[in-house]
């Protein structure tokens, strides 16, 4: 059994797909980040890094309980538990981790800041807006030519790569870019959320997500004192 830490983000959705994706079973615990959940002390102490998703798997290596956080480490360590969606063999091993790196160093962060300055601030700053929707719309042509000469990110098989960059794929808009711009990116976005373990990993907490814009508490708890209070 894993336990899940997650809530419905881009980052939490990876480990959710995985493990929908992969068939293990697993228990959710929500961790409200808008309410705080991820600076309590029992949090912190599988997620020193105050950031979900985070995962304990009950039967890790040697029988004894294995607790992890990072979602592109979750996703390594569910695919080589299970031996799925990460080929061991060169070059797909390989090919596999550049493009998972690439998510992980590249469309995570600079998707994320986009989020932030479009979406999040309190105030629009232009240098920001135009920094990271810019960022954002380079990220999505690397990924276009990417798809445009092989069907998955690390070649013809679907892997953890796919899973990591999928669900920031689904916001798209919110990043100040169309899919339809992308069209190779556009086909591969289409396979992937008609797969029905991505539909279900999908459903984890969504009725807990917040739509629209948001509220001064929740921007306070990840923005302001209390992400930056010493702990
Ligand atoms: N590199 C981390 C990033 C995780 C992350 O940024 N999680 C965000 C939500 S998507 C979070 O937990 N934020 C809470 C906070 O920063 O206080 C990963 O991939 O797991």
């Amino acid at each position: 059994m894993i336990d899940l830490y997650t809530w419905p983000t881009p980052n939490g959705f990876k480990a959710s797909i995985m493990l929908e994706e992969v068939g293990l079973p697993y228990e959710v615990h929500a961790i409200d980040i808008g309410a705080g959940d991820q600076f309590k002390p029992e949090f912190l102490k599988i997620s020193p890094n105050n950031k979900m998703p985070a995962i304990v798997d009950r039967e890790g290596p040697g029988g004894m309980p294995y607790s992890l956080f990072e979602s592109g480490a979750i996703l390594m360590y569910l695919a080589e538990k299970t031996g799925r969606f990460w080929p061991q063999e060169h070059p797909a091993k390989y090919d596999t981790i550049q493009w998972l790196m690439f998510q992980m160093g590249g469309v995570g962060p600079m998707f994320g800041q986009a989020h932030h300055f479009r979406v999040y601030a309190p105030e629009q700053i232009a240098y920001a807006v135009d920094r990271y929707t810019n960022e954002a719309g380079r990220l999505y042509g690397v990924l276009d030519r990417r798809l445009g000469e092989a069907e998955y990110l690390a070649g013809d098989f679907y892997s953890i790569a796919d899973i990591a960059t999928f669900p920031w794929t689904r916001s798209i808009e919110r990043q100040g870019h169309a899919l339809d711009d992308f069209p190779n990116v556009k086909r591969w976005y289409q396979a992937i959320d008609a797969r029905p373990a991505v539909q279900k990993g999908l459903q984890v907490l969504a009725d807990r997500r917040r739509e629209g814009p948001i509220d001064d508490k929740s921007r306070e708890t990840m923005f302001g004192a209390t992400q930056y209070q010493k702990r």
